[in-house]
């Protein structure tokens, strides 16, 4: 471990911390994996490493749904929070820290950061008026707008007119603009970088950083102004340093800084928060790291369009290593990806049970018909075996340049590529027809030999990604429960002979892909039923009228009858209906209904019925009487 005072071969990797005001979905789930995965990388190649995640407490946005709640936002955080907490715990999400903005601690560091920007002059006491998005938790600009709504939400910005506090961020602005042009890796991918260079294009304001404590009393107050409380994004954006501060270690971790996030939340990174550090004298973060949005339906997947999926259910489904692998494998870093579960089932079936479980289910197998299942030695090796060890042992260098790269998606498939080519070089020596030869034994040994360290090198290159799988393999092949480090995937010789291996469950259970899509699709509705043609002539028959219900009473014999007294024109009627599960009197009285007027009139259960109500009634025995859309006398028509 490097000195505590040295940052060098520290990094320090960051979720956003996610607001609290609904339960965690996939796009929460990716990016916190995400995180995981590439902490879980750096672990393994020895880098000092430490994983922040954590929730966003204050603010509008938590406060109405509070509100919505009937629960006082302490209680309502509290409970939400232990729902973002307890699904990373049970997905086996190794963070190292997890701050609440609520956090007394994180408080002091905000009022700190706060004092120091007051005092050196730059926040300033104003009035605004402006477009407001509470999704957002942010004003935005006419330009920002899709069809008039904030982005991201189908509901429309608020104009404020407010008297706050300002923090001068326009004056940062040719500092912020040229120091992203000195660092062409600070923004990443580049067109997240791009964006932000264009927004620094034009003047981007001052940030008004406090909110009336009268209307918004749910939030840090500023320390010289108790009748105001912080903004919630200069609080939460503070996050990132104030938990290291909190627990000792912003001289171990700052500034190897690498923030995640998706693009919805660039502004606040790729603006407010660098010129928010320069202006409290704190050094910039490393590197920016932007990701594109799962998209459910073509829509990004949010708590308010109610498009969003619970992780968890996908990752009992599929087990969380097959989900992890999905989610990292199946989204380019930076750009969208569509969310189809079957799309999981594909990668689990494919890629895992028939490339990764099936090569180590075929070894084992073959180990345990030829050499006793023990792991033998090498023989000579030739070209072929040469080449299968040449395609793994270029694998740690080539993985570890794509997660430099933000490629994760090309760092897992390069492995698969040789996990891939170790199959074919199954097939092409055919290890059972070297088996049928005593004279081939030595060479038997070496084809067998090679399989297990390929499996072995690619279990610990995926290990970032499939924690549990990839221990597990190694457990089958019987190697020891320690630790990987990336120079395990840099030998040859990493399975000792003569271990004898543990072959166990299969690895990765197919899915029924034919019974996932019929699971999925909508039950097809049956039929309809018709009953014979009838003529114009026919239908001229009948005789539907207006009828307005004046009195409405039980039938005195009958349960589900109620007897109802209408006027037809001059006409009054008696009409006995079986709608008595279904309306009380009150229900019907004053209503004008739809009536068959020459129905000949029929005694149910003693008393006459002179016509019949028209009614629509559903599968389930749901019943609705057909009423018009406007008034109409009674007596009148119906044709
Ligand atoms: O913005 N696809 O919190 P938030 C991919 N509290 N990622 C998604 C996603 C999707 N469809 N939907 C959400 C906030 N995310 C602030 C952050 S940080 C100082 C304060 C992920 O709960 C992605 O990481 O709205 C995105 O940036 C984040 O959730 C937004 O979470």
């Amino acid at each position: 471990m490097p000195d505590p005072s040295d940052a060098r071969g520290s990094y320090y990797a960051t979720t956003p911390i996610f607001y609290v005001n609904a339960a965690p979905h996939i796009g929460h789930a990716y990016t916190t994996i995400l995180v995981d995965v590439v902490t879980r990388f750096h672990r393994l190649r020895g880098d000092d490493t430490y994983f922040l995640t954590g929730t966003d407490e204050h603010g509008e946005k938590v406060a109405k749904a509070a509100a919505a709640a009937g629960v006082d936002p302490q209680t309502y955080v509290d409970r939400v929070t232990g729902q973002f907490r307890s699904t990373w715990d049970s997905m086996g999400i190794a963070y190292d820290g997890f701050i609440r903005t609520t956090d007394p601690a994180h408080k002091k560091v905000v009022q700190d950061v706060l004092q120091r920007v007051y005092d050196s002059g730059d926040i300033f006491y104003g009035e605004y008026s402006g477009l407001y998005c509470v999704g957002a938790e942010r004003f935005v600009t006419e330009k920002e707008l899709v069809d008039g709504c904030c982005p991201d939400s189908d509901d429309p910005p608020e104009l404020r007119v407010e008297a706050n506090y300002f923090f001068r961020m326009e004056k940062y602005r040719p500092w912020l603009r040229e120091t992203i042009e000195a660092n062409p890796d600070l923004i990443r991918p580049e067109r997240y970088r791009n964006e932000v260079l264009a927004m620094l294009r034009e003047p981007i304001g001052d940030l008004s950083i406090s909110r009336p404590r009268a209307r918004v009393p749910w939030g840090i107050p500023l320390p010289w102004d108790e009748e105001h409380v912080t903004y919630v994004w200069f609080d939460a954006l503070i996050n990132y340093w104030s938990h290291l501060v909190t627990e000792g270690l912003e001289r171990r971790y700052w500034p190897a800084v690498n923030h995640f996030i998706a693009k919805d939340i660039v502004k606040p990174h790729g603006v407010f928060w660098p010129t928010m550090l320069k202006a409290a004298g704190i050094p910039l973060y490393a590197h920016l790291n932007v990701h594109g949005y799962w998209l459910a339906d073509e829509r990004k997947m949010s708590k308010s369009l109610g498009n969003a999926i619970k992780p968890l259910d996908l990752q009992e489904k599929y087990g969380h290593d097959a989900f992890r692998y999905f989610l990292l494998r199946d989204m380019s870093f930076g750009l969208d990806a569509s969310f189809h579960e079957a799309g999981i089932a594909e990668r689990v079936n494919s890629d895992l049970a028939n490339d990764l479980g099936n090569l180590l289910h075929r070894t084992l197998g073959m180990l345990g018909r030829y050499t006793g299942g023990v792991i033998p030695a090498f023989g000579e090796l030739g070209p072929d075996d040469e080449a299968l060890r040449d395609a793994f042992l270029g694998l740690a260098d080539a993985v570890s340049r794509r997660f430099d790269e933000l490629q994760f998606d090309r760092a897992i498939e390069d492995v698969m590529v040789a996990v891939r080519k170790a199959n074919k070089y199954v097939a092409d020596q055919q290890p059972w027809a070297l088996a049928k030869d005593p004279a081939q034994a030595a060479k038997l040994g070496t084809v067998l030999r090679s399989v297990v360290e390929a499996l072995r090198v690619a279990s610990v290159l995926l290990e970032p990604v499939m924690p549990t799988k990839a221990r597990e393999l190694r457990a089958q092949l019987g190697l020891a429960d320690a630790p990987a480090t990336l120079d395990d995937a840099r030998r040859w010789d990493g399975a000792p002979e003569g271990t004898a291996t543990r072959p166990g469950e299969p690895l990765f259970p197919r899915v029924d892909l034919e019974a996932l899509a019929a699971a999925m699709a909508e039950p097809a509705a049956p039929p309809l039923e018709h009953k014979d043609e009838v003529t114009i002539d026919d239908f001229a028959k009948l005789e539907f009228r207006v009828a307005h219900v004046q009195h409405v009473e039980p039938h005195p014999k009958a349960d589900k009858l109620l007897v109802l007294t209408v006027r037809v024109g001059p006409e009054t009627r008696t009409i006995v209906s079986g709608i008595k599960q279904h309306y009380t009197p009150e229900q019907l009285i004053g209503k004008r209904v739809v009536i068959v007027a020459n129905l000949k009139p029929v005694k149910l259960r003693g008393v006459e019925s002179q016509g019949m109500i028209l009614a629509a009634e559903d599968a389930d025995g749901n019943l609705a009487v057909a009423t018009l859309d406007r008034d109409m006398p009674d007596g009148a028509e119906v044709r």
